[in-house]
């Protein structure tokens, strides 16, 4: 389902020019390397929330291991950030960025400014690094194992924020060599493009913090379809300890193969969204995937605003491949609740974690502040 256009060049003359040349160039030095990828690293929480054990919960079909199933683990490939052209040393991991799992660093940019990004493919066959949104050209270009190659990213008034938009909006950057079986593969990344003066200056890749909110988390909802992944053959010689020529592909194993998670994570394995009491916080939510990716984003405890026309409140988020949105939130009723999809099966398949909202830190402490910091999560996880 797939078809090309092509706009002509016009005359010098009739040209309306939209966009004069960059103000700054923002550089990002990232690379795509393979990993052994773990859905799944602990299965309390499933167990828990399911009320089952491993033989009977919903769980065990996907991150179980058995004759005919992967388990949890898996080889992926990944986008990794570095701190220069050397790739020598990735850009150190902080505790905001822990959430992003599977996927690569987010890239923010503003209007106006031109992304440079240096991509090294350190994997063992060709990928490219192409985003929604914005200018590029020979993006698709595969960059075969072992080479480095440089993409100019172009940022316009048109690929920014719109009138009545948040300060920034969401796209998304993968490979695009096979973009199915690359995406499935483990090649995505959250792109954010922000109005003039949003981000901080001076600062490289990804330090460059919006100044206009307090927190951001980027989250990708997809069913990852390990059947469509480049490494099938390699994940059935791992952990099945066979030969894939003589393995016999049935239902039940395509099924197990088939991974709902929160950036690549199922079951309360994504660590790291925690923000504190009145903070503001804005989410870039991502679709992508295949038909059975029809997310509905779901926040307990929490509601949120997103805008088209005019501002609108919700609690969930629909998502569909492809699709992207910023909502913005105050975050209030400290304690931990449940992100999910609401997707029924989706829900019994992982795609659900927690969030943290914790007492502002700068409270001063006393006798009242303390029973209530102690008893409001207590009391407030009744409320849906
Ligand atoms: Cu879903």
């Amino acid at each position: 389902m797939r078809q090309q256009y092509s706009v002509k060049p016009c005359s010098e003359s009739d040209v309306k020019h939209t966009h004069s040349p960059a103000s700054s160039v923002v550089r990002y030095y990232i690379s795509a390397e393979e990993v052994e990828w773990d859905y799944s690293p602990n299965r309390v929480w499933e167990l828990e929330k399911h009320h089952a054990t491993e033989e009977d919960s919903p769980g065990s079909v996907f991150v179980g291991r058995g004759e005919n199933r992967i388990g949890p683990r898996y080889k992926k490939a990944v986008y990794i950030q570095y701190t220069d052209d050397t790739f020598r040393t990735q850009t150190e991991l902080q505790p905001e960025q822990l959430h992003l799992g599977i996927l690569g660093p987010i890239i923010r940019v503003e209007v106006g400014e031109e992304v440079l990004i240096t991509f090294k493919n350190r994997a063992s066959r060709p990928y490219s690094i192409h985003a929604h949104g914005v200018v590029t050209t020979d993006t698709h270009t595969p960059v075969q194992p072992g080479y480095m190659t440089e993409f100019r990213w172009e940022v316009p008034e048109s690929s920014g924020p719109g009138v009545s938009d948040p300060n920034c909006i969401s796209y998304a950057y993968y490979s695009t060599v096979d973009f199915v079986k690359d995406v499935f593969s483990g090649l995505l990344g959250p792109l954010v493009v922000c109005r003039q003066g949003v981000l901080q200056r001076g600062a490289e890749g990804g330090t460059r913090k919006r100044k206009d909110v307090e927190r951001e988390f980027a989250l990708l909802f997809m069913v990852f379809d390990e059947n469509e992944s480049w490494y099938l053959d390699d994940n059935i010689r791992t952990y099945l300890h066979t030969d894939p020529s003589n393995f016999t592909m049935d239902d039940n194993f395509i099924e197990s193969n088939k991974m709902h998670g929160i950036n690549g994570k199922l079951y309360g394995n994504l660590h790291g969204l925690t923000m504190s009491n009145g903070q503001t916080v804005d989410w870039y939510l991502l679709g992508m995937g295949n038909e059975v990716d029809i997310h509905t984003v779901h926040f307990h405890a929490e509601t949120f605003t997103y805008k088209t026309d005019s501002v609108h409140r919700a609690d969930v988020f629909d998502l569909f491949p492809g699709t992207f949105q910023t909502v913005e939130m105050t975050a209030g009723n400290p304690g931990t609740w449940l992100l999910h999809c609401h997707v029924a099966d989706h829900i019994h398949a992982g795609m659900e974690t927690t969030f943290t909202i914790t007492e502002k830190t700068s409270r001063a402490p006393g006798i009242g502040g303390s029973i209530s910091t102690l008893l409001l999560p207590l009391l407030l996880t009744v409320l849906h």
